[in-house]
């Protein structure tokens, strides 16, 4: 079995919102926690949840001119972890999006690459150098967690069982992220 005391696992966004029933559900979320309740029940040495947590009006949402349905406001129960997602595993939570006027797909940093969530940091305070990723949704938050995993160093991988995408077709996500030096492993390899 893989050593995994320096390794954290990243639940990325599984919340109301972007499950069957939310504002901007993923296709076929909620058939991810069975496998992400099993990932949790290995001896990470952190469990790290990351959060969309937005303003009412955050600049994302449609009426203010962003991309997206409102989702995710502060509070409210679409910004909730699901009843589903087992919470005793879960050692540290990361809110991202949390600024009215910038966005956060990745965990770690904004779009505009000027603010961190701190989720680096703490994770090096750990001593954390391998990271396992899962979670919704897969064409935006987790692929923008990957991509900025790889660039502050750590070995990362993403279980695609446990995530998935807005978009049907995860196979050019998938290649793209081991063409940026991320292992896609199966949940079995835990
Ligand atoms: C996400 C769109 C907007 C995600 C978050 O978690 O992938 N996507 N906010
Ligand atoms: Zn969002």
């Amino acid at each position: 079995m893989t050593d995994l005391s320096r390794s954290a696992l990243i639940l990325v966004d599984i919340q109301n919102d972007f499950l069957p029933g939310g504002t901007l559900a993923v296709p076929d979320g909620d058939s991810i926690l069975k496998a992400v309740n099993a990932l949790t029940r290995r001896p990470f040495r952190a469990v790290v949840a990351t959060q969309d947590w937005h303003p009412p009006h955050h600049c994302s949402f449609s009426p203010q001119g962003g991309p997206w349905p409102p989702h995710c406001v502060a509070g409210t129960h679409g910004a909730d972890f699901p009843d589903s997602l087992r919470p005793e595993p879960v050692t540290h939570i990361v809110r991202k999006g949390v600024l009215q006027e910038r966005d956060s797909y990745s965990g770690f940093l904004d779009n505009d690459r000027a603010t961190s969530t701190g989720l680096d940091g703490l994770l090096k305070g750990l001593d954390v150098n391998h990271v396992i990723i899962c979670g919704l949704a897969l064409d935006y938050c987790v692929t923008a967690t990957a991509l900025d995993a790889v660039l502050c160093g750590y070995q990362t991988d993403v279980v695609p069982d446990a995530c998935r995408g807005i978009a049907g077709d995860s196979r050019t996500v998938l290649e793209k992220l081991e063409s940026q030096g991320v292992l896609l492993t199966s949940l079995h390899d835990f």
